[in-house]
């Protein structure tokens, strides 16, 4: 299927999905919305695929919900924009999250907005040295939303989660990685070959085993520390089940290589 609005190719059981609206630093349109919904139904289905790559083109990684697409003539209806939210951008935070595989996004620009919190919602976030993260809503009355008033308190603590959103103030990509926010940056010519060489690397680990240590982190969140260790035997039963464990343990005792399935 060709897509107007984004990129996507499979190479090596990596997804590569690219934002492409690069006029408008690749903010969503209800197109973008759509386009990309029906990639992230595209990834959790196709056994193949054991990564997913986020990113964008041009000098943005994405700078939120399209406002042109927003009413701004007074007389015009006024926009509900928690259906918005319910229709795109929840169920998209959602896909990203729970997708049982490793989700990484490589922030080539400026994120700002449900941009920013996009990035949040993936599993390793990396990003160009000029990259920058904006909670951009409070310039325009919203509150921040794509999961990040959960996300971004979680990353780097409560009083600067909050000064951020209450500031609009711009983060860069260098101290977002020194407060622990994202994994890494590398220099802006540098980062979509680590992010793919990352990538590909992911792809060719015990990718049921990954989904599962993904789903024990974030459950932690609102796990009391009895309930965690329950849930770690639930999913260690689950981990010990699958035939990239079995295939782990021999590799390991034959001292050879690991060929994992992702099964
Ligand atoms: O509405 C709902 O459905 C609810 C959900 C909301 C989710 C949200 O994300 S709300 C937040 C929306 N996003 C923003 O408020 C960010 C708006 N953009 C900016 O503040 C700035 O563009 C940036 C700080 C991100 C970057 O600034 P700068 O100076 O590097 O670039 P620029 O010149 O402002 O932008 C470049 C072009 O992109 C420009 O177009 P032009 O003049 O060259 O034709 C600009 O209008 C366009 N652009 C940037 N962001 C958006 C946008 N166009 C439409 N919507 C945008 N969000």
């Amino acid at each position: 299927m060709s897509y107007n609005t984004i990129e996507f190719e499979i190479t090596q059981g990596v997804a590569v999905l690219t934002l492409n609206r690069p006029e408008s630093l690749n903010s969503f349109n209800t197109e973008m919305h759509a386009e990309v919904r029906d990639v992230l139904k595209q990834v959790r289905k196709d056994e193949a695929v054991r990564c997913l790559l986020i990113t964008g083109n041009g000098r943005g990684f994405c700078a939120g919900q399209d406002l042109s697409d927003r009413a701004v003539d007074p007389d015009a209806e006024v926009p509900n924009l928690g259906e918005s939210i319910e229709k795109n951008y929840n169920p998209m935070i959602r896909a990203i999250a729970s997708l049982e595989m490793p989700v990484i996004c490589a922030v080539n620009g400026v994120a700002a907005g449900a941009g920013a919190n996009i990035a949040l919602a993936c599993d390793i976030v990396l990003a160009a040295k000029t990259a920058s993260f904006i909670q951009a809503f409070c310039k325009i009355g919203l509150i921040p939303d794509s999961g990040g008033t959960w996300t971004l308190p979680r990353a780097i603590g409560f009083p600067r989660a909050m000064a951020l959103s209450l500031l609009g103030e711009k983060l860069s990509a260098e101290q977002a990685e020194q407060w622990g926010m994202i994994w890494k940056t590398y220099e802006p010519e540098a980062l979509s070959d680590a992010a793919l060489s990352m990538a590909k690397q992911l792809a060719t680990q015990p990718t049921k085993g990954l989904a599962l240590i993904k789903r024990a982190l974030q459950s932690s969140a609102n796990n009391s520390f009895d309930e965690q260790l329950d849930l770690e035997r639930d999913l260690q039963t689950l981990a010990g089940r699958t035939d990239d464990y079995r295939e782990g343990v021999s590799a390991f005792m034959t001292k050879r290589p690991p060929q994992f399935t992702g099964k």
